[in-house]
């Protein structure tokens, strides 16, 4: 028995010794990993990305510590479908997500058939938390504590009053697991405070924490706003939709600062329990800016649409000692990539039939990615990204438009009438890709 102890003692040291020598990746072997994902944040949106009006220090310091993203697209242009992309890692067109779950949907959600990357953690031994908004199903069977996580508390629609909980629809919507209970506070706060819960409850183990914020998407309520929306309210007529306050641009720009201020208490939280070197934060948006508020600098049109401007959003990845500071990549990834990356770094198993690739190696290497087409629809609108090209087709009937990005971000320039060829080839590709992914939409999500 002895000898036996030795011998698989000795293993473990071996194998651990070999993994730290000869292994450049990582130290750590199993990381926590925390993903952070803002609503509605456009690219002009954090000081790190050049805006000079909101203060936004920790993730600013974030990203100086670690890697800033200068080509990080969301799948979607709008909410559900980036969160559908996000959590299978797969183009949202597959899962039958490809558009809004708005509360009039209330039998439609994300497959439970479909395996969300916090069904894979928890494979991985991972325990498995999600504080803030769903937005992939209303029903309770829909609830992601049966999509993989642990624990839960937040909303499960679009948006909520930031005091109240309230929908937009006048439905009470603050849940812990699939409970409607109600609490009381400010929801960018109790998102945060859930959070850092969690990471103490769970310092000892290996965890996996998804927080996905209201912030900054309307109603543009702060701190000190009243509640606008009561339950059984219409909209519209009880309540303003998008918030009684008057300076939108003020709300947004709290609203933008509460998230950094809570995203910092994360941050000093596992710097206070020695997790920081153990932990990889990944932050991103889940569309562009509103054409309300918010700012897409340099870039072109707003969410809702499959211009730049939709879907190129701000996106931090930072993990002491492993990623290297001060590092900005123009490598072009997508929000289904977050999978195979988080559960490929977790040691986790990935499944074969995902669209996205893990950034692993260019996390924590600094390897380039493999070429790759990628595309975006919504509703009518299409386009395909392949290297410095992008076509652009906003509805079936008009001519598709042809950009490159390389020489012009701001899509300001129609190229197609000189590259005739190209518009063929890519348009091509997109019809190709758009019959492939609709086959897989299942009949009747449930
Ligand atoms: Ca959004």
């Amino acid at each position: 028995m002895r000898f036996t102890t030795i011998v698989i003692t000795g293993w473990i040291l071996l194998n651990g010794s070999l993994q730290s020598c000869n292994s450049p990746e990582s130290k750590v072997l199993k990381p926590n990993i925390i993903v952070i994902m803002a609503d509605d944040l456009g690219y002009g949106d954090l000081g790190c990305y050049g805006n000079q009006e909101i203060q936004t220090p920790h993730l600013d310091r974030m990203a100086a510590e670690g890697i800033r993203f200068t080509d990080y697209h969301s799948n979607g242009t709008v909410c559900s479908p980036t969160r559908a992309a996000l959590l299978t890692g797969k183009y949202q067109q597959r899962t039958g997500i490809s558009f809004v779950v708005t509360v009039a949907k209330r039998d439609l959600g994300l497959s439970l058939e479909e395996t969300t990357f916090a069904e894979s953690m928890k494979s991985a031994g991972y325990i498995t938390g999600i504080f803030g908004k769903w937005h992939l199903g209303y029903d309770p069977r829909f609830n992601p504590v049966h999509q993989g996580f642990d624990e839960y508390v937040g909303f499960l629609a679009g948006n909520v009053d930031y005091h109240s909980h309230v929908d937009q629809a006048g439905y009470e919507d603050w849940w812990r697991g699939d409970q409607l209970i109600p609490e009381e506070g400010y929801t960018t706060d109790i998102i945060t405070t859930h959070a850092v819960d969690f990471i103490k409850k769970h310092k000892e183990k290996n965890f996996l924490l998804y927080i996905p914020h209201e912030a900054p998407h309307y109603p543009y309520q702060g701190r000190a706003s009243k509640a606008d929306r009561q339950v059984g309210g219409e909209p519209g007529t009880d309540y303003p939709v998008r918030g009684s306050e008057e300076d939108y641009q003020a709300m947004h720009r709290e609203m933008i600062e509460v998230m950094d201020e809570g995203i910092g208490n994360i941050i000093q939280t596992l710097k206070e329990l020695d997790l920081d070197r153990k932990t990889l934060v990944l932050f991103c948006s889940d569309n562009g800016a509103t054409r309300d508020v918010g700012s897409n600098a340099p870039f072109r049109d707003s969410k809702g649409t499959v211009w730049e401007g939709g879907h190129r959003v701000p996106a931090i990845a930072w993990w002491p000692e492993t990623i290297k500071p001060r590092g900005v990549s123009h490598e072009t990834v997508m929000s289904m990539d977050l999978f195979p990356t988080i559960v490929g770094v977790a040691g986790g198993s990935i499944p074969e039939d995902l669209d996205g690739i893990s950034m692993k190696n260019l996390l924590i290497k600094g390897e380039s990615l493999s070429e790759r087409d990628l595309y975006w629809q919504y509703k009518s609108q299409r386009a395909i990204r392949s290297g410095e090209w992008k076509l652009v087709s906003l509805a079936p009937e008009e001519i598709p438009q042809l950009f490159n990005l390389k020489n012009d971000p701001e899509e300001a320039h129609n190229l197609a009438k000189t590259n005739p060829e190209l518009v063929i080839e890519l348009t091509q590709k997109l019809t190709d890709w758009e019959k492939e992914v609709n086959n897989h939409i299942k009949s009747s999500p449930q």
